[in-house]
C-alpha cells in the first residue's frame, strides 16, 4: 500500500547513516514494489519538501524481439550455415527450409562472414560451405546483453546496426532528507476550520498550499449544439431587423398548406413520394377554411388575378394528404392567410425550423435540415425591396457582396437564386433562394391586390458547416454526431 512504502522510505532515510537513500531503484527492489509506484511517492514527498531528490540516469542495451528468438534458436547466419549440407544446396531449397526473415538475414550475414558462397557454375545457384564449422558469436553476444553485461563498443554497434539490440534508458533517484523531513507525513490541513480557531490549533497546523493555478472542475452546464448557436444568431439578426418569428411547431402538414396554397400544382414532381415523406397515419386532413380552399381550387384550375391557372382538375383528396413539411414556406402561407383574414397590415415574419425532404443523403444533404425563411408583406413591394432586404440581411451575416441569378419556384415570380462572396472561403457560393409570392398564392387568401410579399430562404446547416469547418453534414447533425464536438465547439461570431 502507498502509505507503507512512504513509511518505509521515510524510516530508511531516518535510519540511514548519511540521511539518504542512494538509489530509489534498489529501494523499490528492497521493498518489493514497482519502481513507478515509488516514484509517485517520491514526487509527492518532494512536493511536501520532506525530501530532496537527485536524478540518476541509467541506460543499458536490451534485446529486440527479433533477437529474443535468436537467443534460443541461434543467430540466423548459424541457422543458415547448419542448413547447408556439406555438398551444398540450391538457394531455393535452402530458403524453403528456413523461416523467411532467417534465410534472408542469415544468408547475408553468412556470406559477409565468408562462411558460405554462392556457386552459380551449374544451372541453378547453389549455396556451398566455405568453412567446416562456425561458432555463434552473435548468439553469445546477445546472451551477454541479456545477462546485462557490457559489450565492447564495436560489437554493440554491430548488433545495434542489425537492430538486434536497442538502448533502454530509465531514471532512478537519490533521495535525501528535505527541509520539512519527518518520519511521519504531517497530514496538511486543507482548510481553516472554526474548531482550529477556537482551539488555537491552527498555529501548529501545516496547511496544504492553495494551488491558485488549479483549473478546478469545469462548471458542468448545458451545451448548445452549433446549429442552435447559429440559429440564435440568425434570430438576433431578424429581430434586429424588426421581424417576428412564426410558430413552426408542426412538422406534420397537409398537402394543402405545404403545396396547394402555394399554387404548386398537384402533379408537380416535388409532390410525389420520391421527394416528400407522406404520412400513412394520420394519412389525411379534412379541416380547411372551405371558402379559401374553393378559391385555391379555382386558381389552380382556371387562374384569375391575371393568371391562366394550370387548367387541370384539382382534387381535394390530393390536398388532404398529410406529409412532413418540405419547407417552412408552408408556415408562411398559413401566416399570410391569417394576416389576410385578420385584416391586412404590413408584416415582417421569419421562421427557422426543420423541414424534411426524401432526398439522397450525401456530404451536404440529409433527409432533413433547418430552413431559415424571411418574408415582408406590404403594399407596393418590388423586386428592388427584395434585393435591398437581402443585402441588408446577408451583410449582417458578413456577406457584403451578393449576386442574383434568375430561378424558378412554383410559388414565386420572379425568383432569384442568391450568391454571396465568402471572404473566409475566398469564393462565391449559393447562399439561398428568393422571390415574390405569386398573386395566385396571395389573392385567394384575401390580401388586397396591391399587397406584395417578398420572401427568401436558406439553410442553417450550410453556414454552420462553414463557420465550424465541418466538412460532412453527418458530423454536424444526426446520430453520428460526437457529443464532445457539441461540448467543445467554440462560439463562432458571424459577419462581425
Ligand atoms: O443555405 C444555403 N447556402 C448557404 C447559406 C448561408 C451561408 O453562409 C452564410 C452567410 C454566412 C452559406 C451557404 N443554401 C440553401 C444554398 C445551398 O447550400 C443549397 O445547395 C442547399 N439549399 C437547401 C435546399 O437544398 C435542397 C440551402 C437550402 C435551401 C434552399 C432554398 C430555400 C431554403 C433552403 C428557399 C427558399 C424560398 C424561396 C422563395 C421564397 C421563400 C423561400
Amino acid at each position: 500500500m502507498a502509505a507503507d512504502i512512504e513509511q518505509a522510505l521515510l524510516q530508511q532515510l531516518a535510519d540511514s547513516a548519511d540521511g539518504s537513500i542512494p538509489d530509489s531503484g534498489d529501494f523499490a527492489t528492497a521493498v518489493g514494489q514497482d519502481h513507478l509506484k515509488v516514484v509517485g511517492i517520491i514526487k509527492s514527498l518532494e512536493a511536501a519538501e520532506m525530501i530532496t531528490v537527485e536524478d540518476i540516469s541509467h541506460s543499458r542495451f536490451v534485446l529486440t524481439s527479433e533477437a529474443q528468438a535468436y537467443l534460443s534458436a541461434g543467430s540466423p547466419e548459424v541457422q543458415l550455415f547448419n542448413a547447408v549440407p556439406a555438398d551444398g544446396i540450391t538457394l531455393a531449397q535452402l530458403k524453403s527450409q528456413l523461416p523467411g526473415d532467417v534465410s534472408d538475414v542469415g544468408f547475408k550475414q553468412a556470406m559477409q562472414q565468408r562462411w558460405v558462397a554462392l556457386d552459380k557454375s551449374a544451372g541453378e545457384p547453389r549455396v556451398v560451405r566455405k568453412v567446416d564449422s562456425v561458432t555463434d558469436g552473435a548468439q553469445a553476444q546477445l546472451a551477454a546483453v541479456a545477462a546485462g553485461n557490457e559489450l565492447p563498443k564495436g560489437e554493440a554497434d554491430a548488433l545495434k546496426k542489425r537492430k538486434l539490440i536497442k538502448l533502454d534508458t530509465w531514471k532512478t533517484y537519490r533521495v535525501s532528507k528535505g527541509a520539512k523531513f519527518a518520519t511521519q507525513r504531517k497530514k496538511q490541513a486543507t482548510e481553516l476550520t472554526s474548531e482550529m480557531i477556537a482551539s488555537g490549533s491552527w498555529r501548529s497546523e501545516e496547511f496544504k498550499p492553495l494551488n491558485f493555478n488549479s483549473l478546478g472542475l469545469p462548471p458542468s452546464g448545458g451545451h448548445l449544439h452549433p446549429l442552435m448557436k447559429v440559429r440564435s444568431q440568425y434570430r438576433k439578426i431578424f429581430v434586429a431587423m424588426g421581424f417576428q418569428e412564426m410558430p413552426t411547431n408542426n412538422y406534420v402538414e397537409s398537402s394543402f398548406w405545404n403545396f396547394d396554397s402555394l399554387f404548386q400544382p398537384q402533379q408537380h414532381p416535388a409532390r410525389d413520394a420520391h421527394d416528400t415523406f407522406f404520412l400513412t397515419s394520420p394519412a389525411a386532413s379534412d379541416t380547411f377554411p372551405e371558402d379559401y380552399l374553393a378559391r385555391v381550387k379555382a386558381v389552380h384550375e382556371h387562374g384569375g388575378h391575371g393568371s391562366a391557372g394550370y387548367g387541370y382538375c384539382w382534387k381535394r383528396s390530393e390536398a388532404q394528404k398529410n406529409l412532413l413539411r418540405t419547407h417552412t414556406t408552408a408556415v408562411s402561407s398559413r401566416m399570410l392567410y391569417k394576416l389576410a383574414q385578420e385584416g391586412f397590415k404590413p408584416a415582417k415574419y421569419f421562421s427557422i425550423d426543420r423541414v424534411f425532404r426524401n432526398e439522397a443523403v450525401d456530404r451536404t444533404h440529409l433527409a432533413e435540415f433547418h430552413q431559415v425563411e424571411g418574408l415582408v408583406c406590404d403594399r407596393g413591394l418590388t423586386l428592388g425591396h427584395l434585393i435591398a432586404t437581402l443585402q441588408e440581411f446577408f451583410s449582417r451575416l458578413g456577406m457584403k457582396e451578393l449576386r442574383f441569378k434568375p430561378a424558378f419556384n412554383p410559388y414565386t415570380e420572379p425568383s432569384m437564386e442568391i450568391f454571396g462572396y465568402s471572404s473566409e472561403l475566398g469564393k462565391w457560393m449559393e447562399v439561398g433562394n428568393s422571390g415574390m409570392f405569386r398573386p395566385e398564392m396571395l389573392q385567394p387568401m384575401g390580401l388586397p391586390p396591391d399587397v406584395n410579399v417578398i420572401a427568401w430562404g436558406l439553410s442553417l446547416e450550410r453556414p454552420t458547416m462553414i463557420l465550424y469547418g465541418i466538412d460532412n453534414i453527418r458530423d454536424l447533425f444526426g446520430h453520428k454526431v460526437s457529443l464532445s464536438m457539441v461540448k467543445s465547439n467554440p462560439i463562432c461570431r458571424m459577419g462581425l
